[in-house]
């Protein structure tokens, strides 16, 4: 699985969007541009962050707030009706963004090669099966070539430049040529060039025998103005890159740079580092990140050779991205398509739809385990790839989708360690985002040690700002962090480890739980228990009962009741506050359910039907985001047991259109998929690769936003698997154009990973494999599905399968595998 290209990347920012290409393993992130004549390599750390505590005039947001008395008025005033006077009190609900910070760009390193001109056969890939990035190059008899990769378990880039010699032979005298022992190769030619590195940073810069080193505090260019705040603050870095040649001469210049003369091959390590740990309240370890990280990692990586690194890279990046495989049509030879070409032609030609559908699938799962490794942050709103110190939204962590999104491929595409760093972060919200419910709401006593409930909205950085933005328009959305922690429990459903559970995921959702359990208000109108105030995430307009956090809720105490069973079962009851899951039980009965409205939608906010000519007016039928249907996807409160909200469902994604951006074209995939629909999802991949995807194919809004990524491959994932409400089913949206295909190792909730191939549309064969006993229940387009367990060389032993309205069911045993057709 190659993208290929047979130009550099711009160097502009256009070029670094749209064109170069990105490598990382979730700490350092890295984009080649590849040029011949002087190559540019920008770096990306992940916690270099501007803003937090050390910060001036950081507060978290948390002074605006009064502790609830806002949040009274406002609820009083949208029981009473009176929802204009409400949402004019809903400025009191505004936090500030006074040193909300940015994520940062490290710097870029530049190669300037001597007299590197009249190259041709120029090739630029990057290969998904190893995660390295090349570039090849010819001058006459001359190859020049470059390998890049980022090393997981050695936390180092690696660069290889090598350079040889193939003499042009005449094939006639090569003939009659005496057969000769043993012939020398030719002397590779040899290559000189000057290293410096360019940073935004303005740290201090040296050349200290064969490395350049940078060390500084984050700048933070952006200015007083900057609409959150400047966020200058004392957070230290490091970074450094050291050079071996093989032969030739490595030699530090003066002005900071490297001189690397006359060689034939020389491999190079780039290592950055910050002080940073995601520890409330100071968020620092103290160390110095040049001396006591970087300087460490490029001394151990100069002592291994390239081939062992590159050796332990492989097998670590490997066991990650080997786990699936996914081909439309018959399998034959992997031919390598100029990524361009799959672009432009993607709808004219059937092979290279069929080329490009399972690239894009795997080039979700290749940034995913490329910007979410364990101990790092979770992937921000651009994975960790960032080329500007003010970047769009602050390249942050959204949680009214976008956060969430990039988790959607985690667990079915077999990656969940991936989602170890997003299962952390969420779980570190809980102390600062404690100290925000108590300023909002006015629950617990302040005391972030205290259990008492906690909060996160629509945009989060890495110092646990956790209080609504400042703006409600789109800031207020206290229901996020619990929508984070429902999708934290899926990482349960799908792997069944209990310790995780325990440890990082039951104690986040129960006390989320208790916060809103506390929260829900009897409405008057209709005697349910609802959420107020509400807002359909950045289009409004305020109201009590909204679907989007009555579906949160109503998500958050199932997985919580879920999650108590779990560890009851386990012999961990102790874990559970039993008055509370009780209370919890009985208040999922009452609350405010999905509606069906006049023209058969899924209603978005309560008594649309009845809203005002001025609130219909606010309303924008076409909005991006289409948070009323999360019941559908990610959560299930609507599948095929609910046949008349299915109906509402579909009302609503019709009426709602799909002129969309990136992440929203994803998350109607995703839906689409649930309801069944291949025929739509293949139209809205089309729809996707014509408008939501760049030349280099990360997503686009615009602008870039790998949510756009994460989220088709989930959609994809959808199409082929689906294991939500305790049943799988087994190509449950296959397009007519997909009509034969094959995937491997796609993972299903219960601990159950699968195969399956198909022909002319039909299922012809299947594996599943139980890593854990339990019972396992799988349909398949309404018929009966046969089973049977798999042995040893290949036999196959009847076992007692129950058929039950079109779907079979049988005791899977851990570590064996059952045959379906
Ligand atoms: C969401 C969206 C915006 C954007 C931002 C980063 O809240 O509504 O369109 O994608 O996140």
């Amino acid at each position: 699985m190659i993208l290929c290209y047979n130009t550099p990347a711009n160097f502009s920012y256009f070029g670094w969007e749209n064109e170069a290409l990105p490598l990382g393993n979730g700490h350092l992130g890295a984009k080649v541009f590849g040029r011949a004549d002087c190559e540019l390599i920008s770096f990306n750390e992940k916690s270099l962050w501007s803003g937090g505590p050390t910060a001036e005039g950081w507060n978290a947001g948390l002074p605006d707030f009064d502790e609830g008395r806002s949040v009274k008025e406002v609820q009083d005033l949208l029981f009473a009706g009176k929802n204009a006077e409400a949402a004019k009190a809903m400025e009191k609900l505004q936090g500030n963004g006074t040193a909300f910070g940015a994520y940062q760009t490290l710097g870029s390193l530049y190669l300037q090669f001597d007299d590197m001109t009249g190259t041709d056969r120029y090739v630029r890939d990057l290969d998904l099966d190893t995660a390295s990035a090349m570039v090849t190059f010819r001058r006459s008899d001359e190859i020049y070539s470059r390998h890049y990769f980022v090393s997981y378990p050695h936390q180092v880039f690696v660069g290889r430049l090598e350079s040889e010699r193939r003499e042009r032979k005449n094939p006639a005298d090569e003939k009659n040529k005496e057969p000769q022992k043993e012939e020398a190769p030719p002397e590779p030619p040899k290559f000189s060039f000057e290293a410096y590195f360019v940073s935004e940073q303005k740290g201090e810069c040296a050349a200290v025998d064969d490395a350049i080193l940078l060390t500084g505090t984050v700048h933070d260019n952006r200015g007083v103005n900057a609409p959150d705040g400047p966020g200058k603050n004392a957070m230290r870095y490091g970074f450094g890159v050291k050079f071996l040649a093989k032969d030739g001469t490595v030699t530090a210049l003066p002005n900071g740079r490297i001189r690397v003369e006359n060689t034939s091959c020389v491999v190079f390590f780039a290592a950055a580092a910050t002080d940073y740990i995601n520890d409330f309240p100071n968020f620092s370890d103290g160390c110095d990140p040049l001396a006591d990280k970087v300087i460490p990692r490029l001394n151990a990586a100069t002592e291994i050779s390239f081939g062992t690194i590159y050796r332990a890279h492989l097998d670590d990046y490997r066991n990650l991205f080997g786990r699936v495989s996914f081909t439309l049509g018959e399998p034959q030879e992997e031919n390598v398509y100029l990524t361009e070409n799959l672009l432009k032609r993607f709808e004219k030609k059937e092979e290279y739809r069929r080329a490009l559908i399972p690239l894009l699938f795997q080039y979700g799962r290749y940034l995913l385990i490329a910007s979410s490794r364990e101990g790092a942050l979770p992937a921000n709103l651009q994975g960790i790839w960032n080329a500007k110190n003010d970047p769009p939204w602050n390249c942050d962590y959204h949680l009214n989708i976008n956060l969430q999104m990039n988790y959607w491929p985690a667990f079915v595409t077999n990656l969940a360690e991936t989602a170890g760093p997003f299962l952390d972060f969420i779980a570190s919200l809980r102390k600062p985002g404690r100290l925000a419910a108590h300023k909002v709401y006015g629950v617990g006593d302040g005391d972030p040690e205290k259990a008492t409930g906690w909060i996160a909205n629509t945009w989060a950085n890495p110092f646990g700002y956790c209080v609504p933005g400042y703006s409600w328009h789109w800031g207020w959305a206290t229901l996020c962090g619990a929508w984070a922690a429902v999708e934290m429990f899926e990482h349960y459903l799908f792997t069944k480890d209990v310790e995780t559970l325990q440890s990082t995921i039951y104690p986040a959702l129960e006390e989320a739980a208790l916060l809103f359990s506390g929260l829900l208000r009897e409405d008057p109108r209709s005697g349910c228990l609802v959420m107020a105030p509400c807002y359909s995430p950045e289009q409004g307009p305020v109201s009590a009962g909204g679907t989007f956090e009555q579906s949160i809720v109503f998500a958050l105490f199932e997985a919580v009741l879920q999650g108590a069973d779990a560890l009851r079962e386990a012999g961990e009851g102790a874990l559970v506050n039993d008055a509370l899951l009780q209370t919890v039980a009985e208040q999922k009965e009452r609350l405010l359910p999905l509606r069906v409205g006049k023209k058969g939608q899924i209603e978005e906010w309560y008594d649309e039907d009845n809203f005002s000519r001025a609130e219909k007016a606010d309303i924008d039928k076409h909005h991006r985001h289409i948070s009323h249907l999360l019941g559908l996807y990610p959560f299930t409160q609507i599948d095929d047991t609910t046949p008349a909200l299915q109906k509402g469902a579909k009302v609503s994604l019709d009426a709602r259109g799909d002129k969309t951006t990136g992440w929203a074209l994803a998350h109607r995939l995703c839906c689409r998929a649930r309801l069944g629909d291949g025929e739509t999802c293949d139209r809205l991949i089309t729809q996707t690769v014509k408008t939501a995807v760049l030349k280099n194919l990360f997503g686009t809004h615009p602008p870039f936003q790998i949510d756009g990524n994460f989220g088709f491959t989930a959609g994809v994932a959808e199409m082929l698997l689906q294991s939500h409400g305790g049943v799988l089913r087994i190509l449950p949206a296959l397009p007519k154009s997909w009509s034969d295909g094959k995937f491997t190792g796609l993972c299903a909730r219960g601990g159950f990973t699968v195969d399956a191939e198909w022909k002319n549309g039909r299922l012809k064969k299947g594996v599943l494999h139980a890593a854990k006993d339990g019972r396992c229940a799988m349909k398949y387009d309404g018929k009966i599905m046969l089973v049977t367990e798999l042995g040893g060389e290949g036999e196959e032993h009847e076992i007692e399968v129950e058929f039950q309205n079109g779907v079979s069911s049988f005791t899977a045993k851990a570590g064996k595998s059952y045959a379906f057709s």
